[in-house]
């Protein structure tokens, strides 16, 4: 169902909410990978805010719906989420990433609640994904496994081989999103290791293939209303975003993977998200192009 006005603006803000939770928290830990946690908060936050069954006072609440953070190196945006959302206290996040906490850089299942499987070793959550979906058809459960891959962490063997059992055995539980940032650690994706054509790729792997804008709402919804509705095959989502979505000085810079700010940097990173909240909402930078210039 299309968003409604009301929904839509509940999610802008929530989104603008998390992804200054994000900034606070790299300054809070030192550093962080900020890039592809800014690349993949409207992913989460339409997740977590409008999809997913879960309830966060019951963690492990039988039925939920299981997410997948494969790229687990993002733990400095998808913490925040899990906070603000009370799966435990937020003072916690000052801790993030401090030795003895709980709160590991890459969030550990066995001490986060919320977190459903420990990742940060890339190309293993669209695996465990399918074991779950495929868990779920066999004992007749109703829930869905929603994976967020990278597109970096596609270079993985493993995610094609996750992708062609997926399409063996016709799995219509799992929705699988790519968060198609264009850049990984060491470069841009098409340099590193070209991916394109990359929709195409998952085509051949028996997948239907939906491409939309990661940064707008109404498009992310519909991706995933057409995902839920599957029948015959798998579903990926392939999200077009921007690495460091709505920071100015670190938009689309894949030397931005991993960083810090000082006092001056987190000031114009929180003035750089107000103006991108702001055009946003007015409507004027929604979409991943707008990620990237509207800001400045
Ligand atoms: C198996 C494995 N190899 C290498 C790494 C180191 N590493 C961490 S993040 C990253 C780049 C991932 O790129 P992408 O999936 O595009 O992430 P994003 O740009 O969305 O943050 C790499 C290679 C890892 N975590 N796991």
């Amino acid at each position: 169902m299309p968003l409604s006005t009301e929904e839509r603006r509940r999610l802008e803000e929530k989104a603008h909410e998390l992804r200054s939770l994000s900034v606070d928290t790299v300054v809070w830990a030192g550093s962080g990978h900020i890039g592809g946690a800014m690349s993949a908060m409207d992913i989460l936050t339409i997740l977590y805010h409008k999809y997913l069954r879960i309830d966060p006072r019951d963690p492990e609440m039988p039925g939920r719906d299981r997410f997948i953070l494969s790229k687990g190196h993002i733990g400095v945006g998808y913490a925040p989420v899990l906070a603000d959302l009370g799966y435990f206290d937020r003072e916690l996040l000052k801790e993030y990433n401090h030795t003895g906490s709980p709160l590991g850089m890459h969030l550990d299942a066995k001490k986060v609640p919320g977190v459903e499987v420990s990742t940060g070793s890339l190309g293993h959550g669209l695996a465990i994904g399918l074991g779950l979906a495929l868990g779920a058809r066999l004992r007749g459960e109703s829930f869905k496994t929603y994976v967020l891959l990278g597109d970096g962490e596609c270079d993985e063997g493993s995610v094609w081989e996750a992708a062609m059992a997926a399409s063996h055995f016709k799995v219509t539980n799992l929705v699988t999103i790519v968060d198609r940032n264009r850049c990984m650690i060491d470069g841009p994706t098409e340099e590193v290791m070209a991916l394109e054509p990359f929709a195409d790729k998952w085509r051949a792997f028996g997948f239907e293939t939906i491409t939309c804008d990661g940064h707008d709402f109404d498009a992310l919804a519909n991706a995933l209303d057409r995902a839920l509705a599957a029948t015959d095959r798998p579903v990926v989502i392939i999200a077009d975003t921007v690495k460091g979505c709505g920071i100015d000085f670190i938009a689309g810079d894949y030397r931005w993977h991993y960083g810090g700010f000082d006092a001056e940097k987190t000031a114009k990173a929180k003035e750089s998200l107000a103006r991108y909240r702001e055009a946003r909402l007015a409507g004027g930078a929604v979409g991943a192009a707008g990620a990237k210039g509207a800001s400045k």
